[in-house]
This record gives structure tokens, C-alpha cells and sequence, in this order.
């Protein structure tokens, strides 16, 4: 059981408590041409604080969206809304006006602030919403900047007393499915994933520099390259740009050691590992999709190090089924995060025994808070947070991950996890990436479809196809293997590294392709 005092300011224990303790001068974060040590993170984030509080009149539990790349002053400005006892909503850089005003609108949000970079999407967003009163950009050197504001603003100040569980972070969904949801966080939230995930499963240190390339808009970002180094006093490296070069490049640079992304980007870092000594990583964490045995095994043979996969979403905060790199078995997700408890249940909510597929429903010290959304009763049902994922579990206690709920395809009867057969297409050596849906079928009401990215010198056509089926049939299950087979040049992906099977889906006429305009 992980216990907190009543009232905490979870900013107390990333940034204040190092300064205190005469770590001040040590490196905290890495950002373009910027190093900020603790102390000097603490000065930027208190001037915001002031800031906040006096000229911009935020009030404990006022809402502020944050919007950048990942950057030094979206961590401050981050760290300052929490530290001010208000409620942060970050949203993904790339989002356009009409995204933008649904977050706002929805969780009646009056204050933003925005790097000056992204401030032509902004301004369109704010003649969305009326109540935005007032939106204040980091980095334009305009005499109302951000910057401006902090200068004239003292850099002590005191961190607000809120509660433990006084909400401080609405995460937005990707809305995959649907609109996007609000799920909200407590400050003791933010330290109980630390100390569930981090501290149990990942195990960092001080010495560690922490890399990456998920926005921190994505809560993924948020643990894994700012709460669990700072939770440890460790340093963190933010990329603005973190394609696979740019990861690359940046981890010889700055000597990374632990590295946070999804499992597509290690694919796509797999041909380019010459082009960047990485020989200072050493732990890898992969999230946000499956992680395909193959992938396990091509990123162990290229590098030595093991990927260790975990399952999180946005509703749970963080990563709440996963391996320690000594307990990995490859294929598997893992086992709960200690403090968490899973199971697989069916559609009556009936307990499954091990071997068979279900629901996977969990709970622990974070959970599923809907900001007004009827969907609340429909994720927790009796304490559980029941995810939409179809997993099931072996007599080890390991979880091994099928498919999402909606992403099954069901062929001439048979239940097929897309994700598999993706996974078996994967260790096809011709194979860079793919996709698997099932399209439309007279006879069997839906066929096996993939969608294949080959690699570099491989040539499409039919004889490939033909040797792509006899490889899953080799694999798997022949039933499984794909009917159809659909060479294209990239997949459609979300900003968080997420095939959209949605997209694919409409690609092979199983679902409508939404009106033009
Ligand atoms: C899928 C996985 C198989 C799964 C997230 C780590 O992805 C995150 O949050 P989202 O809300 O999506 C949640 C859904 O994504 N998924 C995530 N990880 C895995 N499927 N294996 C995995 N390892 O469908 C889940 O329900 O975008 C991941 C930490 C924080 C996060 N928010």
C-alpha cells in the first residue's frame, strides 16, 4: 500500500525536496542548447508561480492548458500549474484548431499557455472558444510575453497546500474511439506511479539520463521523461524533433541510459543503429502498443538490451502490467505492477481461469476518473478499471496481450487477434512494419487483411504476398494468415506511435471513410 500525507503538493517531492537536500546544483534537464540544473528549474518554475497567481489570476483548482513540443519551458510551466495548486491540460503539439477548442471547451479552460511557435493554430482555436480569456506565449520576445511577465516576478515561492487528492492533471484520450475523454489525476497520483512502476520495475537511479520521444501531453511522456527521473533526482533529455535519427544521435550525445518510446520506433531505429554510438543505454522501455516477439528479439541481438514492455493508458495515468528485464518473457506484456491487481473476465464480469481470452480489468492506486462522461460506468464496474484490451493469463501470472476488444476480426467464425498476425508478419525478415484488419467478405463476412511495409531492397508483388502467407501459416495458426496482403509506403499512425487500425479499417472498406470537408 503506497501511503501519503493528506496534503501534498506532488511538486514538493520532484523539484523542491533536491534543493533542499543540497542537490541544487545538479543536472536536471537537457533541452536544445539549454542545461538547467534543480535550482534553476525551481527559480524558472516559481516565477511562473508568481506569475500564475498574481497578473493572470489563477486560483487552486483553475485549469490551464499547456501547449509545445517537448521543450525546458513546457516542464516549468507544467510544473508550475501543479506547484500553484491548478489543473493541468496539455494537449499534443500537432493538434489543429478544431481539436484544440474540444479540451477547452470541455473542461471550460479560461487560460493557455503556448509556445509562440504554435500560436497560428492557437489563435484560430481561441476564436473557437469565447471564455479562453487570455493566452500567454513563451519565446515570441513580445513585451507581453511569458518571459516579460517572469522577469518582473520574485523566484521564491511556496508551494500551494493542496490535498493529496485534489485533482491536478486532466489527460485527454486520443480519442481512437470516439471523442477524446478527460481523465483526471490526483497529486498523489502523480508520486504513485513512481513508486508503483518506477521504483518496482524500472529501478533508476540518480546517475541515470533519461531519453525519449513521447510528447508529455501523452502521460506515457509525462512518467517516463519527467516524474520518474525527477522522482529519483536523475536528469532528463527533451527532443523537440525525436524521429529515429534524432533519438539516435541525441542518446550518444547527451549519453543517455534509460529510454522511453514506442515499439514502432525501435523498429524504426533497428537499420540506423550505426549512425550513433548507444552503448550508454541500459534500460529500454516500449509502451503504448504490443511489442512483438520479434521486435524483442531483433532490438536483443542489435544491442544486448532487453525491451521491457508495459501496458498503461491514459485512464490508469501510467504502466500498470509489465516486466522487470530478469522476469521477461518475450510476447508476454508481463505481470501487475506491484500494488496493482489484474484479471480477465468475460462479458458478465465473471472471472476467467488461466488459458482463456477475456476482458482484462485492473486496479491499484490509480484509476479511471472521467471528467463528466457517461463512459465512467462503463470502464470501472465494481472498483475494476476494465480497459477494452483482450488479454489473457498464464498459471505464471504473466499477461499476455491479444488485441483491443473492437480490434478482433471474426472470419468465417473464428476469433482473430489482429496484433498476431502482425507479430508473425514481423519476424518475416522483408517486413518493417504492418497492419492487420479485416475487410469486408461475401463468404466469410470479414478476411484477414495486411497492410506491409517492406523494408529497404524487398520487392512487392504478388510473389511476396504469396511468401508473407505461407510465412504466417508457419507461424500460426494457418487459419489466421492474411487473405489479403496490401503493400503500401508508410502506415497511418497517431502522435503517440499507435497504429490507427481505425484508418486501415476504412483503407479495406470495413467501415465507412468519413465525408470529405
Ligand atoms: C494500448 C498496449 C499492448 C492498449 C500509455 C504507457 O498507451 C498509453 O495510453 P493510451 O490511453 O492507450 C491505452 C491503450 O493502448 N497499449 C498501451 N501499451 C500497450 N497494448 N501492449 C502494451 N504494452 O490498448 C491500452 O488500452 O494512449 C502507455 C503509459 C501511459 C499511457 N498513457
Amino acid at each position: 500500500e503506497l501511503q501519503y500525507p493528506e496534503r501534498l503538493n506532488c511538486v514538493t517531492h520532484f523539484l523542491d525536496r533536491w534543493v533542499e537536500e543540497g542537490r541544487g546544483g545538479e543536472v536536471c534537464l537537457i533541452s536544445g542548447s539549454e542545461t538547467l540544473t534543480y535550482a534553476e528549474l525551481q527559480a524558472r518554475v516559481n516565477r511562473i508561480c508568481n506569475v500564475l497567481t498574481g497578473p493572470l489570476g489563477l486560483l487552486p483548482g483553475g485549469r490551464v492548458l499547456l501547449r509545445s513540443a517537448n521543450n525546458a519551458m513546457l516542464v516549468a510551466t507544467y510544473l508550475a500549474v501543479l506547484k500553484a495548486g491548478g489543473v493541468v491540460v496539455a494537449t499534443m503539439p500537432l493538434l489543429r484548431a478544431r481539436e484544440i477548442a474540444y479540451p477547452v471547451t470541455k473542461a471550460r479552460i479560461d487560460l493557455a499557455l503556448c509556445d509562440h511557435r504554435l500560436a497560428d493554430e492557437m489563435e484560430k482555436a481561441r476564436a473557437l472558444c469565447p471564455d479562453l480569456r487570455r493566452v500567454v506565449y513563451w519565446g515570441s520576445g513580445a513585451p507581453d510575453a511569458l518571459e516579460a511577465l517572469m522577469a518582473e516576478a520574485s523566484p521564491d515561492f511556496t508551494a500551494v497546500d493542496t490535498a493529496a487528492d485534489d485533482v491536478c492533471l486532466i489527460g485527454f484520450t486520443s480519442g481512437t474511439t470516439g471523442e477524446p475523454k478527460g481523465t483526471m489525476h490526483f497529486h498523489r497520483d502523480m508520486l504513485a506511479i513512481c513508486d508503483a512502476y518506477s521504483r518496482n520495475v524500472l529501478r533508476p537511479e540518480a546517475s541515470d539520463r533519461f531519453i525519449g520521444s513521447p510528447p508529455l501531453a501523452f502521460t506515457f511522456g509525462l512518467g517516463g521523461l519527467v516524474l520518474f527521473p525527477m522522482r529519483v533526482g536523475a536528469s532528463t533529455v527533451l527532443l523537440e524533433k525525436a524521429g529515429p535519427d534524432d533519438l539516435l544521435s541525441a542518446i550518444e550525445r547527451h549519453r543517455a541510459t534509460i529510454c522511453f518510446t514506442a515499439p514502432t520506433a525501435y523498429r524504426a531505429m533497428l537499420p540506423k543503429l550505426a549512425i550513433a554510438d548507444i552503448s550508454s543505454l541500459r534500460k529500454c522501455v516500449s509502451a503504448g502498443e504490443a511489442l512483438p516477439k520479434a521486435t524483442f528479439e531483433a532490438w536483443h541481438e542489435a544491442t544486448g538490451l532487453k525491451l521491457m514492455d508495459g501496458i498503461g493508458a491514459t485512464e490508469m495515468l501510467h504502466i500498470f502490467i509489465a516486466a522487470r528485464e530478469d522476469e521477461i518473457r518475450p510476447g508476454a506484456t508481463g505481470k501487475p505492477v506491484p500494488g496493482y491487481e489484474a484479471k480477465v473476465i468475460d462479458d458478465a464480469g465473471r472471472d476467467l481461469p488461466p488459458g482463456s481470452t477475456g476482458r482484462l480489468a485492473v486496479r491499484g492506486p490509480t484509476g479511471c476518473r472521467y471528467l463528466a462522461d457517461e463512459r465512467q460506468a462503463r470502464y470501472v464496474q465494481d472498483g475494476w478499471n476494465v480497459t477494452g484490451d483482450t488479454y489473457h493469463h498464464d498459471e505464471d501470472g504473466y499477461f499476455w496481450y491479444q488485441a483491443r476488444s473492437d480490434d478482433m476480426i471474426v472470419s468465417a467464425g473464428y476469433n482473430i487477434a489482429g496484433p498476431e498476425v502482425e507479430a508473425a508478419l514481423l519476424a518475416h525478415a522483408d517486413v518493417a512494419e504492418c497492419g492487420v484488419v479485416g475487410a469486408p467478405d461475401g463468404e466469410r463476412g470479414m478476411i484477414v487483411k495486411a497492410y506491409v511495409v517492406l523494408r529497404e531492397g524487398a520487392a512487392p508483388g504478388p510473389e511476396m504476398a504469396k511468401a508473407l502467407q505461407e510465412h504466417v501459416k508457419a507461424e500460426i495458426a494457418p487459419y489466421k494468415y492474411p487473405r489479403a496482403v496490401e503493400f503500401v509506403e508508410a502506415l497511418p499512425k497517431t502522435q503517440t506511435g499507435k497504429l490507427q487500425r481505425f484508418a486501415l479499417r476504412q483503407m479495406a472498406g470495413a467501415v465507412p471513410a468519413p465525408a470529405a470537408g
